[in-house]
């Protein structure tokens, strides 16, 4: 049989709780902290381990069977996707309880914020620009979107952008950086992703005795 093909951040806030959740079904790795593919020892099942944002692409393009990913991730890289006229398709098999944020506008504390509107033509900085596009559209206010890969929380007093939107888990980055916390417009959790075309049988009975174990492992805790 071949390997059940699963994608997987390879550092990061999501690895230790998705290695963690696998162990828990059971399956057993050797983990090389610089290896990209780990095979498990005792099921056909091998690990791509990849940047957090790589994992919804490989899903899509079935290069992945499986792939554990944060909701936040996976609804910018499909939107991205149908922005440019491609398809994402994909299911989503689970919802997990860990890998918790929201994505949320900021706004310096001494910002005059009334609501939305306060916002508009503002120049926001984001490393989310098409989840971030579809709420400003979806409610009438045009801004201008100023893409950053790191440091978003720095762009207000850096003097580069007027707001943010950024993820927030506890809030104390933007404590920490003088902002205000102004809108949610996404909530996310991590995610198990399965691609969508077909799974050989053997694949399809592997994925159905790890989702019965993840479920297993769930109510233990309960
Ligand atoms: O290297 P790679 O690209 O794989 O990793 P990454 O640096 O892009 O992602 P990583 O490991 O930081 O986060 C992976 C996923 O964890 C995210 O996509 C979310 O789904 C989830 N997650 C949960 C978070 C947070 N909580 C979180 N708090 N991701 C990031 N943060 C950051 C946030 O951006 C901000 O800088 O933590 C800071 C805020 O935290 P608080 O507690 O101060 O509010
Ligand atoms: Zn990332």
């Amino acid at each position: 049989m071949n390997r059940l093909k699963i994608a997987i951040q390879k550092s990061g806030r999501l690895s230790d709780d998705c290695q963690e959740l696998l162990k828990a079904c059971g399956i057993k790795f050797h983990y090389n902290k610089d290896r990209l593919i780990v095979y498990a020892k005792n099921q056909p099942i091998e690990l791509l381990r990849v940047r957090d944002d790589d994992i919804p692409a490989l899903v899509f393009d079935g290069v992945a069977d499986l792939g554990f990913v944060g909701e936040n991730v996976l609804g910018e890289c499909q939107l991205d996707r149908q922005n440019k006229g491609e398809t994402a398709s994909f299911n989503k098999l689970k919802v997990f309880e860990f890998g918790e944020c929201r994505l949320s506008l900021a706004v310096p504390k001494d910002f005059d914020y009334q609501s939305l509107a306060s916002l508009k033509n503002a120049r926001i900085a984001t490393s989310y620009p098409n989840l971030l596009k579809k709420y400003m559209d979806d409610n009438t206010v045009p801004f201008k979107n100023c893409l950053l890969t790191g440091s978003v929380e720095v762009a207000p007093s850096a003097g580069i952008a007027h707001a943010i939107c950024d993820l927030v888990s506890s809030g104390a980055t933007l404590e920490a950086n003088g902002l205000k916390e102004v809108e949610v417009i996404y909530r996310s959790k991590a995610c198990l992703i399965v691609k969508s075309e077909p799974l050989s049988a053997e694949k399809q009975a592997l994925v159905d005795k790890l989702l019965t174990r993840m479920t297993g492992v769930e109510q233990a805790k309960e």
